[in-house]
């Protein structure tokens, strides 16, 4: 145990008042922006009984998100919408400090508490019951928050999903080319460019309003959904620092990029890389189950190339970050931004190819679920 971070994370929690003696911490790993621990309390469970309590214990990266008090406004409202919607469910709840707020900020380090759900999560499932059962969480949180005013939210980013500019920033940055690295990734970068009008796809058709704004979640890996342990059912949808006003296309599409591949988003060995088309199948069947009722033509019409568009969208992301030297996105390796980037490249390309077949998936799906 790292002693300078659990005396941090008893300080957090002393804060929010969480009861009980702090007992344990225990690191989770699965997200690339942020910090996360589970913090064990010990407390008496009424019988005299010693029973131990976890907290969700998270430090914003504040790198990527410069407006954390927004966010938490953001996720604030959003949480208690959906609490309200749905008050059988499992359901995210934010603790607040004696001050009252949901966050803790020295001036440096932004903190947060929320509940801690016993669950299980899957980075890659080959099951495609768990994949309908995500598909079906993340569709239904959209529908929950359909009736939420979309624009009384934060851009907890800007221009989160403005793939022209992810394209601009890029494109600028290799010019600028300060750390001397455009020459490892030139291949990427030639690919990323040729393809760039079409990835810039629902970037300009939301500018010509042919496609509404939603309340979306942006960040629809399927490791954001908890399941049950158990009956591996969904249980709640997780992460809501990036819900902001979006496309349908971009949840729909970063989802399908993440789960439906047949490898890890960062696998060195992109031979196997592409999309299965199963796994596709099985998350359309979910997530149009909960949405086809309500999306235009025009939102039905963008979900097969969606995900063409967040891999290449993601993969300038990626390659910009290692042209100016790995600060966003955390690295657990050498060259780690590098593999991110040609793995997305990879999937891309494997994804064109399936176009037609993803179109056709997504038609039946709507015209069984409408
Ligand atoms: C980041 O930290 P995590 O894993 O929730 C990123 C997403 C990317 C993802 C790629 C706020 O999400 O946009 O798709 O990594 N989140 C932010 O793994 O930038
Ligand atoms: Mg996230």
């Amino acid at each position: 145990m790292d002693e300078q971070l659990a005396r941090k994370l008893q300080q957090v929690g002393l804060k929010f008042s969480l009861p009980g003696p702090f007992f344990n911490y225990e690191e989770i790993f699965t997200g690339n922006v942020n910090h996360t621990y589970r913090a064990d309390y010990i407390r008496d469970d009424g019988t005299g009984m010693a029973r131990i309590t976890s907290y969700l214990v998270q430090r914003v990266n504040t790198y990527a998100f410069r407006d954390p008090t927004g966010l938490m406004k953001n996720i604030d409202r959003v949480t208690g919408y959906i609490q309200q919607q749905r008050p059988e469910q499992t359901c995210l709840v934010y603790h607040h400090t004696q001050e009252g707020n949901t966050f803790l900020f020295d001036g440096d380090e932004f903190w947060r508490v929320c509940n801690y759900v016993p669950s299980v999560t899957f980075d890659k499932t080959d099951d495609l019951d768990i994949m309908r059962s995500a598909a079906q969480a993340f569709g239904d949180f959209q529908m929950i928050l359909n009736g939420f005013d979309v624009k009384s939210l934060v851009y907890t980013i800007p221009d989160f999903h403005n793939t022209r500019k992810r394209y601009d920033t890029l494109i600028k940055d290799a010019e600028e080319d300060k750390l001397d690295r455009v020459k490892d990734v030139k291949e990427e970068l030639e690919y990323l460019l040729s393809v760039q009008d079409l990835a810039c796809t629902l970037t300009d058709m939301e500018k010509k309003g042919e496609l509404p704004l939603r309340v979306t979640h942006n960040d629809t890996k399927i490791n954001n959904v908890l399941f049950d342990p158990i009956t591996h059912k969904a249980l709640v949808v997780i992460d809501l620092d990036t819900v902001m006003p979006g496309l349908v296309a971009h949840d729909f599409g970063d989802a399908v990029r993440f789960a439906a591949n047949f490898t890890e988003e960062d696998a060195e060995d992109t031979s196997r890389t592409g999309m299965d088309l199963n796994v596709f199948w099985a998350f359309a069947e979910g997530f149009l189950n909960k949405t086809a009722p309500v999306l235009t033509q025009n939102e039905q019409d963008t979900l097969g190339l969606s995900g063409f568009v967040l891999a290449c969208e993601l993969a300038t992301r990626f390659l910009d970050d290692y042209i100016t030297g790995d600060k966003y996105f955390k690295v657990k390796k050498p060259n780690h931004n590098i593999y991110r980037t040609r793995c997305q490249v990879a999937l891309a390309k494997d994804m064109l190819k399936k176009l037609g077949a993803m179109d056709s998936i997504v038609r039946g799906c709507v015209k069984k679920y409408r």
